[in-house]
């Protein structure tokens, strides 16, 4: 939570609103699921504490970073959803599958948000190893899920 709130007040708070009537959603990889279940906690936390209401945030698990772009195409195409963070781990190994999946998920969460008109979050952790991983999920380099809620109760107050 510290990195939550240096992250809101390290920026303008302009962008800050009552978020107690959004919905969210948030689709989680299960690769690397040590990962990626810290991001999902900490962004499911994060957004509580600004306001959230459990209810209003839905769950879906896919089976790996790959799958999370038609997840939050599904999710976004909901009306009812304001927003929809999308959370993964994608490591870097010896083939050049890194590059793809990483590639395709970029690009497609990038394009499900301006299809929808809504935003879709890229919380998809991309390092070198498992350690560099766990660093940013609740580690020394604070939690990307933490960071992606922020994102997305900012993109909201637009
Ligand atoms: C296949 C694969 C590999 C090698 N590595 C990862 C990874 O580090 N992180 C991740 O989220 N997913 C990985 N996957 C699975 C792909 O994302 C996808 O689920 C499969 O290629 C099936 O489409």
């Amino acid at each position: 939570m510290a990195t939550a709130l240096k992250s809101l007040s390290a920026h303008s708070s302009k962008n800050i609103q009552d978020i107690s009537a959004r919905k969210f959603a948030i689709v989680v990889s299960e690769w690397n699921e040590e990962v990626t279940e810290s991001l999902f906690s900490a962004a499911y936390q994060t957004l509580l504490q600004h306001g959230a209401k459990k209810e209003n945030i839905i769950r879906k698990n896919v089976p790996g970073s790959f799958e999370l772009t038609l997840a939050a195409q599904w999710c976004a195409q909901d009306e009812s959803i304001d927003a929809v963070l999308c959370l993964g781990c994608v490591i870097q190994g010896e083939t050049r599958h890194f590059d793809f999946i990483c590639d395709a998920v970029a690009h497609g969460i990038t394009n499900v948000g301006l299809k929808f008109n809504k935003p879709v979050i890229f919380g998809v952790l991309t390092p070198d190893t498992q350690q560099q991983a766990m660093d940013r999920a609740g580690g020394k380099h604070g939690n990307k899920g933490d960071e992606a809620a922020i994102t997305a109760v900012k993109m909201l107050g637009f």
